[in-house]
């Protein structure tokens, strides 16, 4: 575990270098914008989803590392407009977010809003950036395939999806069937592009990318229900957010519905299918600090 720790810090680190390379600088005019998209950015977050896309990457053989770290970039700061917005008090109303007061609470509505905003079309500018220094058409062909699965992926039939149907549900309780859209979009959907985008970009074939993209369905299914199962029987100090959250709003969750321990046997499931899937690949690279971080990301308590 401790050399987990270790590694994740590092990678995680790495990660953090290649989301502020990419940055892009804003003029003295626009600077409280770029200052909120800076304080969100900065705050210290897992840095999970770029970790895996440059490990997997690695895994499926390296093929092309500098695409993959432009990828990684754009996915952080997607994961980050989604915070943002998502603490927003039209939607779940969160006032702490990584430990610190949420973006609004020190910058205001309308300002975190644009914050969203701006680091959601940054993430694209990078992608477009990437693609553009491609410097050959095979390389080109792989980074525009991975940009079109970062696009849906975060797009309505991904992220945006899920959480819409999360707002349209308004407290009322929803059918598993509701439910698991959701989470597939809402929570899945980021995991399944760090992964399946790292995959492209490491080179594998399409019937390997598949695979990694089912992996993190699974692992973002079960990424979703310990974070209703933390929602209630964490703390605030271990989160970094507020807890009870789900009750507080009305909204229905697995662990709501079903009670904690299905919950943890869901969890256990997906988790168990997920690591099944990846012992199955037949990747050029070492697969154990991926092993380990899903294990970790099941396991958490923050
Ligand atoms: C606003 C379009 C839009 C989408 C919001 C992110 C999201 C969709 C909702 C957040 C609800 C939530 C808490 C889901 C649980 C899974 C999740 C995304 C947790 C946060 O991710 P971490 O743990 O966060 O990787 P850090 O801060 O470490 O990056």
């Amino acid at each position: 575990m401790n050399d987990l720790r270790t590694a994740l810090e590092t990678k995680a680190a790495e990660a953090e270098r290649v989301v502020k390379d990419r940055f892009v600088k804003g003029s003295e005019y626009n600077s409280v914008l770029i200052s909120a998209m800076d304080y969100s950015l900065s705050a210290g977050g897992k840095r999970i989803r770029p970790v895996i896309l440059l490990e997997t990457c690695r895994v499926c053989g390296g093929k092309d590392p500098e695409g993959a770290e432009g990828f990684a970039a754009a996915l952080e700061m997607i994961h980050t407009y989604s915070l943002i917005h998502d603490d927003l008090p039209a939607m779940d109303d969160d006032d702490m977010r990584r430990g610190r007061p949420s973006n609004h609470k020190v910058y205001g509505e309308a300002m975190a809003i644009l914050a969203g905003d701006g680091l959601l079309n940054m993430a694209f500018e990078v992608c477009a950036d990437t693609l553009k220094m491609a410097g050959d058409p095979e390389t080109l062909k792989r980074r525009a395939a991975a940009f079109a699965l970062l696009a849906d992926k975060a797009g309505v039939n991904g992220m945006i999806g899920g959480q819409s149907v999360d707002v349209d549900l308004n407290g009322q309780l929803s059918d598993d069937d509701t439910l698991s859209y959701v989470y597939r979009n809402k929570t899945s959907a980021l995991l399944q592009a760090a992964f399946a985008a790292g995959a492209i970009c490491g080179g594998a074939d399409d019937s390997d990318i598949a695979k990694w993209e089912e992996i993190g369905y699974r692992v973002g299914m079960a990424f979703q229900v310990r974070d209703d199962i933390l929602d209630e029987t964490g703390t605030e100090e271990e989160l970094g957010k507020p807890v009870h959250s789900d009750d507080d709003n009305d909204k229905y969750t697995y662990v709501r519905i079903h009670g904690l321990e299905a919950g943890e046997r869901y969890v256990a499931e997906m988790s168990d299918a997920a690591l099944d899937l990846l012992d199955g690949i037949d990747a050029p690279g070492d697969k154990t600090f991926l092993r380990e971080l899903i294990m970790y990301m099941i396991r958490r308590n923050n």
